[in-house]
């Protein structure tokens, strides 16, 4: 069901995609946008698609909110990969944006993702309801920002020339908001848009996100990212803690899994509803890219 599922969500957010920068034009930055925000796992998107649906919000408000997670996502990928960044010359298999145009280029199409994903996620298509629209686009903000996805990787950024190693509790702080804080906010969307209680849906994706960079880390170590093509950073890993250096391989695998089960349970109010959401948390850790 959840292979189904996420496989839906992907082509309906590609189909999204491809229609929201259709009046966009063709010039260079508007291909680089495409590019850039072409292909990937969806995981974003299909966690506001499934908790959508889990609160019956229509499919056709939740798809906003989708697009506009799978541009930031794709928006910070290209930012990331930049020289000055990770410095990485593949992303999802393909050369990244700025080798395949120029820095300028990748540097602009960023911008205009996040901004685009704003506009998806605060138009009136996106839910009829101002405060709900506003409270979707204020908690984005603070997600992707210097309270969460930003902030997070300026830790990263600190961390690769800091005199000491990270320790557990910072490592986790980091991840929190580099990783962590747009699952969380596409793990809650539906139950904003539905005007639910968040509180169940936050505490699953808390643990999915941490879980999420712990598998991260676990693959970059077993060596399935070379052969899949996924990003690298050229230099930046050298020396820095990550949850494998912290745990250990074996200690990292069982912290992942205990925060799987920890997530599945959050879901026990949801009843069977919610088990596209538990195959999603298996999926994260068993993942091979
Ligand atoms: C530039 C502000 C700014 C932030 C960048 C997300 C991020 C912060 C950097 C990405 C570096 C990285 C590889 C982190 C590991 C976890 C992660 C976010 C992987 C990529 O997400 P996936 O696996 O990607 O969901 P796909 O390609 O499937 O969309």
């Amino acid at each position: 069901m959840f292979e189904a599922r996420l496989k839906e969500a992907a082509q309906q957010v590609e189909a999204h995609l491809t229609e929201v920068m259709a009046p966009l034009g063709d010039l260079p930055v508007v291909a680089a946008m495409r590019y850039a925000s072409a292909g990937g796992k969806r995981l974003r998107a299909f966690l506001v698609m499934e908790t959508a649906r889990l609160h019956g919000v229509k499919p056709e408000h939740a798809i906003w909110a989708a697009t506009a997670i799978e541009a930031i996502h794709a928006y910070s990928l290209v930012h990331d990969d930049l020289p000055c960044m990770d410095d990485d010359d593949l992303r999802r298999g393909l050369p990244t944006t700025h080798i395949k145009w120029d820095e300028c280029t990748a540097v602009l199409a960023g911008d205009a993702l996040q901004t685009l994903g704003f506009e998806c996620v605060s138009r009136p298509d996106c839910h009829p309801n101002a405060e709900v629209r506003a409270a979707l686009t204020v908690s984005l903000a603070r997600a992707a920002g210097a309270q969460g996805m930003v902030l997070g990787q300026a830790l990263d950024i600190a961390a690769e020339t800091a005199s000491t190693p990270l320790t557990l509790e910072e490592i986790t702080a980091l991840q929190a908001g580099k990783t962590g804080a747009l699952i969380v906010w596409s793990a809650t969307a539906g139950a904003v848009m539905a005007q639910a209680d968040t509180a169940p849906l936050q505490r699953y994706a808390t643990d999915l996100g941490l879980a999420f960079q712990i598998a991260d880390d676990i693959l970059d170590v077993e060596g399935d990212a070379a052969t899949v093509g996924k990003a690298v950073g050229k230099d930046a890993d050298a020396g820095k803690a990550t949850f494998v250096s912290l745990l250990g391989l074996e200690g990292a695998k069982a912290q992942a899994a205990r925060l799987v089960a920890q997530a599945c349970e959050a879901l026990s109010a949801y009843g069977d509803a919610a088990d596209a959401l538990r195959d999603a948390a298996r999926f994260v850790v068993a993942r091979d890219s």
